[in-house]
């Protein structure tokens, strides 16, 4: 199975980073995970997306805040999906991270998440690698069964809860 390739502008977005790594594991996704700026070290965030593809990637997730540039470097250097999570981590709560995240020119896509969206991050990822994994898309399957479930159980205790 192809691999998903997650970088962070900064190790402070780890958290985020912790969310879809989660569920990477759940779904027994290959993953590996850099901390690679836009701004700091835009060498090395150039060189691991110009690389990715032939390093066995098939998705790239990046995750940054403030002036987010990092999915929008990474998607310009690669052909491959590059899914962007906005990291909340400045006073303007995201909303920076988000905008500076999905107005993405035409061409270069980012498929961007919600504000701090690590998990929908590894699920849209896994999504796009099940195309070509059936049993990776059965996995997906019995997952989204488990978590309607899961939601159903709630359901029925909610009226012991008040
Ligand atoms: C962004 O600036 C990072 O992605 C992070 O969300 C934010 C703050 O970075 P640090 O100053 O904590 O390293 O580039």
């Amino acid at each position: 199975m192809k691999k998903v390739g997650i970088v962070m502008g900064s190790d402070s977005d780890l958290p985020i980073i912790q969310k879809a790594v989660k569920v990477l594991k759940d779904l027994q996704i290959p993953y590996e995970v850099h901390v690679y700026s836009a701004h700091r070290t835009p060498e090395e965030a150039k060189a691991f997306s110009a690389g990715a593809e032939s390093s066995g990637f098939g998705v790239i997730i990046a995750a940054a805040g403030m002036a987010a540039h990092l999915a929008g470097a990474v998607a310009a250097n690669t052909t491959l999906p590059v899914i962007g999570i906005p990291c909340k981590s400045s006073n303007l709560e995201g909303l920076d991270a988000l905008l500076s995240t999905v107005q993405m020119p035409s061409g270069i896509p980012v498929a961007t998440v919600a504000i701090d969206g690590g998990a929908n991050a590894a699920f849209l990822a896994a999504q796009i690698l099940a195309l070509s994994d059936a049993e990776l898309s059965e996995r997906l399957k019995s997952r989204r069964k488990a978590d309607a479930q899961a939601v159903l159980t709630k359901d029925a205790g909610i009226m012991e809860r008040l």
